[in-house]
């Protein structure tokens, strides 16, 4: 099998520099374009001061150069409204803010709160401790055997006292691709909020948060070929408007009495301080990249990865693969070799130049519910070709061949 880079390698001066490595983590973290890397050295060169706050030319060229890039960023994932688009470190903050925000405003005791068992801990632990705080009732709706979320279980979890619905797009742990609108559906049935926690959806999918049915989205910058500090919560206007602040101090104020305040408008309500626009700038230049790549083209370059992938290593014995067949999962592949534990194993990989992710990838709930400690974790983007999982099957293998000579 053959199948090229989507994008040349020539292009990520850190796979540049580094032919030999195999670079299979893109789950935790993507390397970076040159064109990101220029954006952001560009705006520093070109037009660097604190935004909002000066009415001087440069400020108003920092100030500008932030709102192009969420103008950008909101049209590639869908949303018409950029001002609904809110710039946040990354998802986890992004999670926090709806769960500290409108939680608080919204939730009681009595009410329930509903995840699912697929969920990373940033999208698990803060609707859990808002039940805790809130005397609510805190339910985890349970997977199929094949590792999908059981929409029969969910619907009969969704009661009329439901207020939340969270939910990831794609599984960072085992690759689920869940079905967003139908679960947002459910969720809708009875009023509550279907929040959606998009960190390995909106690197790889389309996302279009205008026609997608839920009311909140979070996602991660340095998913998506994009700079490490910035990602953002996209969510309905009413929504946004609604809720309370979360943090509070310069720019997300109207006006201060010495007993009272008021708060600006979107998206400046929920952005109190400096906001990181090198970040914001380097994100809209990587979402330019992933737009001139093609989104469809990027999905179908993964999905072809996987299966190649998941072919291979069912070859192998004693590889348990975790998760959906490939036709229904995301650009990873996640998998215990019997005994050899998975640090051992990505260790055995690193010193092969394969850089993989052992561990409970902050899903514990789920790993617990697939009865493993861990599993070893090869995620897959548009710098990946055929050769990185050649390698990877040849180094498991070898790792179970001497493995197996042990016992
Ligand atoms: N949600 C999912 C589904 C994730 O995969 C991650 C990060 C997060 C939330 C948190 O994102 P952050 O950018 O705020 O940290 N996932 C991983 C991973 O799989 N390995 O390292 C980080």
């Amino acid at each position: 099998m053959n199948i090229k880079p989507l994008a040349p390698r020539s292009d990520f001066p850190l796979l540049a520099g580094d032919p030999k490595l195999h670079y299979l983590d893109s789950a935790a973290t993507t390397q970076k374009p040159q064109a990101v890397l220029d954006a952001i050295s560009g705006y520093y060169e070109r037009d660097n001061a604190n935004p909002h706050r000066g009415a001087y030319t440069l400020s108003a060229a920092a100030t500008e150069a932030y709102q192009t890039a969420r103008d950008s960023i909101a049209r590639f994932l869908g949303a018409a409204d950029p001002d609904t688009l809110i710039f946040t470190r990354g998802t986890t903050e992004s999670l926090n803010l709806l769960a500290t925000a409108w939680g608080h405003a919204n939730v009681k005791k009595g009410d329930r709160i509903v995840v699912t068992r697929l969920e990373h801990h940033a999208n698990f632990v803060p609707w859990q401790q808002l039940a805790l705080a809130t005397g609510a009732e805190f339910r985890i709706c349970e997977l199929t055997a094949e590792g999908e979320i059981d929409l029969a279980k969910l619907s009969e979890l969704v009661t009329k006292n439901t207020k939340v619905v969270a939910f990831g797009h794609v599984s960072n742990a085992i690759g689920t691709v869940n079905p967003v609108a139908e679960i947002a559906a459910i969720a809708h049935r009875v009023g509550a909020l279907a929040v959606c926690d998009g960190a390995q959806g909106a690197p790889h999918l389309t996302v279009g948060f205008d026609s997608l049915g839920v009311d909140a989205y979070a996602f991660s910058g340095h998913k998506m070929l994009g700079p490490m500090g910035i990602g953002g919560l996209i969510a309905k206007r009413d929504l946004l408007e609604s809720m309370p602040p979360y943090q509070m101090g310069g720019d997300m104020i109207a006006l201060v009495g010495d007993n009272a305040t008021t708060w600006n408008v979107l998206p400046h309500k929920f952005e109190a301080g400096t906001p990181n626009v090198e970040g914001a700038v380097g994100l809209a230049a990587a979402v330019g990249y992933l737009e001139s790549l093609g989104m469809d083209k990027v999905h179908a370059h993964e999905t072809a990865l996987v299966r190649y992938a998941t072919e291979r290593l069912a070859t192998i014995e004693d590889l348990t693969l975790l998760g959906p067949p490939a036709v229904r999962r995301g650009g990873l592949v996640s998998f215990t070799l019997r005994d050899v534990h998975p640090h051992d194993l990505s260790q055995l990989l690193d010193a092969e130049n394969i850089a993989v992710r052992a561990g409970h990838h902050c899903a514990q709930p789920l790993m617990r519910a697939l009865g493993v400690n861990a599993t070893t974790r090869a995620s897959f983007y548009v710098y990946n070709d055929s050769s990185d999982v050649d390698a990877l099957v040849s180094a498991v293998a070898h790792v179970r061949e001497r493995f197996a000579a042990t016992v």
